[in-house]
């Protein structure tokens, strides 16, 4: 049985708002009964203090090279503790952060990974993430991973680890996307990635879509990665751009549940936490839950 590490990565560099950062904090302060109850030999904590928690000071959206700077920095530390967690023969989770965390996570990942084995990814999020700088009002990079993990964007965070791209188009997916630009959705309608929006969930269900898009994917082994603001606002108020209509957290809970068993799972991702505009910890309470659901199976076993 694969072994848990939690990694908390205190980022806000990659969006306008930076309290994603002081998130993990915030998910260590309450963490359920259902987690605490985890042998240490089964969940390892990489120590209180989140990764590159570094008290943030919000630069001007004109300094956009600073704060891609500081992405660099974080994504490359990550990414060598997803590896090293991946190759002592665990599983990462990890908890953000803004999403830029996510070209950290799947680098590192992708490392542990024989040279020619792919990655699959599931990406569950209101928005597609896939911009470049070129193509991007804002230059936050919470908005690029996925165009950074396909190969496009600042060279320095494609090139993390020495590895381009990190995955490629058919081996993606995309889940709950309701928010979107017009140049990264032709980015990702040019290399054909499957993309399921929130109106086609809503019609066949977030089971249906979960199964086909996870069936649709080549790699034998894959990640799942979500932003909470995939997730209705009435349930995840507590994220930087919440979007109406979004993913129901039983539907979601209840098709994810013991996921982590699957041999060929490679680690979650929760992102976009922002604490400060939480609503009686709702969306504290959702991360968990979420974690918990992905993880449930190792409870049944014991
Ligand atoms: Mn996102």
């Amino acid at each position: 049985m694969r072994q848990w590490h939690i990694i908390g990565v205190g980022s806000g560099w990659g969006a306008q708002d930076m309290g994603t950062a002081d998130g993990p904090k915030a998910l260590i302060r309450n963490v359920p009964p259902s987690f605490q109850k985890f042998p240490k030999t089964l969940m390892y904590w990489h120590g209180e203090e989140p990764l590159c928690f570094a008290n943030p000071v919000p630069l001007p959206p004109s300094q956009a090279k600073a704060h891609t700077d500081r992405v660099l920095e974080m994504a490359t530390d990550l990414s060598h503790q997803t590896k090293n967690t991946l190759l002592r023969g665990g599983l990462p989770l990890v908890f953000g952060g803004d999403h830029s965390i996510a070209i950290g996570t799947w680098s590192g990942v992708k490392a542990a990974l024989e040279p020619e084995e792919d990655m699959g990814l599931i990406w569950i999020d209101a928005h597609m993430d896939a911009h470049s700088p070129e193509t991007s009002p804002s230059l936050n990079v919470h908005g690029m991973p996925i165009a950074v993990l396909l190969g496009y964007g600042d060279p320095r965070l494609t090139g993390i680890n020495n590895l381009q791209p990190k995955l490629k188009p058919q081996n993606l997916c995309l889940i709950g996307i309701r928010s979107f630009e017009e140049g990264e959705a032709n980015l990702l309608r040019d290399l054909g990635v499957q993309v399921y929006q929130m109106n086609e969930v809503q019609q066949r269900g977030f089971s249906a879509i979960f199964r086909e898009a996870h069936s649709k994917i080549p790699a034998r082994r894959f990640g799942l990665s979500i932003d909470v603001d995939a997730f209705d606002p009435a349930e995840a108020p507590g994220t930087g751009t919440p979007e109406p209509s979004g993913l129901r957290l039983t539907d979601v809970k209840k098709t994810l549940y013991g996921l982590a068993q699957d041999p060929a799972f490679l680690g979650l991702e929760i992102t976009e936490f922002n604490p400060y505009r939480d609503e009686n910890n709702k969306t504290c309470s959702l991360v968990w839950e979420l974690a918990t659901a992905v993880t449930g199976g190792i409870h049944d076993r014991r």
